[in-house]
C-alpha cells in the first residue's frame, strides 16, 4: 500500500513537466519571411528562401510542394573560385537558432516545376522534421512567389 502511494507520487512528478510543454507547439517548425523565386521562361527550377526556427532541436528531412516534382536542400560553397551547389540530405535546426535560407547560401531547390511560377502566385510547401527521439512532425506553409532568377 505504501509502495503504491510512492509510485503514484513519482508518476505525478514525472508527468507534470510533460504536461507543461504543449507537444504540438514544440514540434512545429517556425517558418518566416519565406518566398519562392519566379521561374525563368524555359526553365523548370525555382528556389525557396526563408528563416527556420524550432523550439526543439530537429532535422529537416523532407520538403514537398504542390508545384514541383521534388524539393532538395542545397548548400552553396566556393570551390576554386567557382560557386557550387551541394545536395544536403538533412538540415539541422538547433533549439531556438534561426537558420536562414538565402540566395547564395543554403536554399531549397524545387526541381521539375510543373508550371511557370510568376510573382503573386502562392506555393504550398510541407516540411517534415525529425527530433532527437525520432518523432516526425510536419509543417505546412504558403509562400509567395517573387521575381528573382533562380541560381
Ligand atoms: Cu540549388
Amino acid at each position: 500500500m505504501k509502495m503504491m502511494t510512492s509510485a503514484a507520487a513519482a508518476f505525478v512528478l514525472l508527468a507534470s513537466p510533460l504536461c507543461a510543454s504543449p507537444a504540438a507547439a514544440a514540434s512545429a517548425l517556425d517558418v518566416r519571411d519565406g518566398w519562392v523565386s519566379a521561374t525563368v521562361p524555359g526553365q523548370s527550377v525555382a528556389a525557396a528562401y526563408m528563416t527556420l526556427r524550432s523550439a526543439t532541436a530537429v532535422r529537416l528531412v523532407t520538403v514537398i510542394t504542390n508545384v514541383s516534382d521534388a524539393a532538395q536542400i542545397h548548400a552553396m560553397s566556393l570551390e576554386n573560385g567557382v560557386m557550387r551547389m551541394r545536395h544536403l540530405e538533412t538540415l539541422a535546426i538547433p533549439t531556438g537558432q534561426a537558420i536562414t535560407l538565402a540566395p547564395g547560401a543554403v536554399h531549397l531547390m524545387l526541381t521539375g516545376v510543373k508550371r511557370p511560377l510568376k510573382p503573386g502566385d502562392i506555393v504550398q510547401l510541407e516540411f517534415t522534421t525529425v527530433d532527437g527521439t525520432g518523432t516526425k512532425a510536419s509543417t505546412r506553409v504558403d509562400l509567395p512567389v517573387r521575381k528573382e532568377s533562380p541560381r
